[in-house]
């Protein structure tokens, strides 16, 4: 067998696309529209306008998907959203849901 021989279970292992998560954010009746909006600018990185229709969408629909990342990232992120709302005493909640 040559160097150059790869078994397909090392092709498999090499080529595996990771698992990605969606991050959902659930609505809340306590929670200002201008703290998500704020939450959404800076942890998911959203324009203004962007933050604001993601915003008005959880409001209306009662959840929304605001990002798709590996596990490790969406597990940041939900933790950094708890860790906001949290100092600032509103119940804002984001989950996880895998692809
Ligand atoms: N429903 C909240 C209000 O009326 C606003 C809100 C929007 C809260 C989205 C959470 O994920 C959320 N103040």
């Amino acid at each position: 067998m040559s160097e150059r021989t790869i078994f397909k279970e090392e092709i498999k292992t090499v080529l595996k696309k990771p698992k990605m998560y969606r991050v959902i954010l659930l609505n809340d009746d306590y929670t200002t529209m201008d703290f998500v909006v704020e939450v959404l600018v800076h942890v998911f990185h959203k324009s203004a306008a962007e933050a604001t229709k993601i915003m008005l969408d959880v409001h209306e629909k009662g959840k929304g998907i605001v990002g798709i990342y590996t596990y490790d990232i969406a597990a940041t992120k939900i933790a950094q959203v708890e860790d906001l709302a949290t100092k600032r005493e509103f119940p804002l909640k984001a989950i996880m849901e895998e692809e």
